[in-house]
């Protein structure tokens, strides 16, 4: 990539959403003045036209007019998925010419890396994303799209229902989590998976405003890590791009992450490591750090902080000696990117990988047994069933990767 022009030189991003939540968190991109990385390239898919109308609405009465609208995919003839999984996934079949051919026209002139975006406790965004990353993977038809859509890296942000929410959503989540990770035959199916939980996001600062969902402060801190996500792959002194991010997670079998992430800490008084430990505090799913198995640093501070104290030696140095207090042996990375935000804060993005997920899915085993069990008793929820072999496989999937990240 030698003789490129600037801005060829970041990797070009794009934002898949599905569903209401996944649409609700992708729909901050459009309020913003620009979005590094990302450019215009932004797709919000919904089987439900009063949904997609809500959250334009909903937008649009906050911060006045915007292009949301250009950007929307609606597919399938039935309003919304009514939570089944099941069902997303069938309407995505059904319409999924149409979903690439949007996918394409929202594209300009493509992209490198897709950021699939869903919420795993509905049934549109959880059935419909893991299908069409799988779809990608499998290879799209080459004598019908351009190169560029041939070979993209497709990392997703699954988001995990609240502790409270009934058993099908939770069941749905544990399904979706083990969708995003594997096709049905066994082999990987995305190329990072990304988890939050909104429980334990909403929970990171205890002084969010009570009048507000708190739907939208876990949207502005799932938006916020991927923005430190995208800017540790721009023009820095080291970098760390997507494909960094992917490779040796995918050797190693262990491709789902959490970001962690401390915002404007003042480097006046805080040290690198004193930073990590307060980014690690704010994980966006409960697991124990010590059984991270990758694990990336990505700091974003001012121009003069970077030339002086927070360079990516010192960044480097910190962070490894970070990893052997906390009595993690991973390989990974570490990058410093800048700002020229004139204050003297700093920003610092964790992506935890290859964790024990034994912390998160505790919360939601019973309920998804419960569920299960209603489900082959045979009471039709929703319109697609799923089979006993599909189940079956959906768990052992689950559970092979599980046992995978024990070895
Ligand atoms: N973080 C976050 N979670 C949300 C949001 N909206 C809904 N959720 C969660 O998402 C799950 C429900 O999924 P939805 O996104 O509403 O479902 P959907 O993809 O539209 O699918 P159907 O409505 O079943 O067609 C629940 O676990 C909610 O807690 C949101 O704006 N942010
Ligand atoms: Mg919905």
């Amino acid at each position: 990539m030698a003789s490129q022009n600037y801005a060829d030189r970041f990797t070009r991003w794009a934002v898949i959403a599905s569903g209401e939540g996944g649409g609700r968190i992708a729909s901050q991109f459009f309020t913003r003045r620009s979005n590094p990385g990302i450019e215009e390239r932004i797709v919000v898919m919904n089987t439900n036209r009063t949904d997609i109308k809500n959250t334009i609405q909903r937008l649009e009465g906050r911060f006045g007019e915007t292009d949301f609208e250009d950007h929307v995919v609606v597919f399938g003839n039935e309003e919304g998925a009514g939570n089944v999984f099941a069902d997303g996934e069938r309407l995505a079949e059904e319409s999924f010419d149409e979903i690439l051919r949007d996918i394409n026209t929202n594209m300009g002139s493509g992209a490198d890396a897709f950021m699939h975006v869903a919420t795993l406790g509905g049934g549109t965004g959880n059935g419909s994303i893991p299908y069409v990353i799988r779809r990608f993977k499998d290879g799209v038809d080459s004598t019908q799209y351009e190169g560029w859509m041939q070979d993209i890296i497709h990392a997703a942000i699954g988001v995990w229902p609240y502790e409270d929410e009934p058993p099908q959503q939770q069941f749905n989540a544990v399904c979706g989590l083990s969708r995003l990770l594997r096709k049905p035959d066994g082999t990987q199916n995305a190329d990072m998976v990304l988890l939050g939980a909104n429980s334990h996001i909403a929970q990171i600062d205890e002084d969010d405003d009570p009048r507000n969902h708190p739907n939208d402060a876990v949207n502005e801190r799932l938006i916020e890590a991927f923005d430190l996500l995208v800017s540790g792959g721009r023009e820095t002194q080291g970098v760390i791009d997507v494909q960094d991010l992917i490779s040796v997670p995918s050797q190693i079998g262990a491709y789902h992450f959490t970001p962690a992430v401390a915002t404007e800490m003042n480097a006046n008084v805080y040290n690198l490591e004193y930073m990590f430990d307060a980014a690690a505090d704010n994980a966006f799913v409960p697991l124990d750090v010590s059984t991270t198995k990758a694990a990336y640093a990505i700091v974003r501070a001012p121009r003069s902080l970077a030339e002086e104290e927070i360079t990516e030696n010192e960044v480097s140095t910190a962070f490894e000696s970070w990893k052997r207090d906390k009595g993690i042996e991973a390989p990974g990375m570490s990058t410093v990117s800048i700002t020229d935000d004139s204050r003297n804060n700093v920003d610092v993005l964790l992506l935890l990988g290859g964790f024990d997920l034994e912390p998160l899915l505790d919360r939601s085993w019973d309920a998804y047994e419960t569920h299960k069990g209603r489900l082959e008793r045979g009471r039709r929820l929703g319109n697609t069933s799923i089979s006993a072999d599909q189940m079956q496989r959906i768990e052992e999937n689950l559970n092979e990767y599980r046992r995978f990240l024990e070895e």
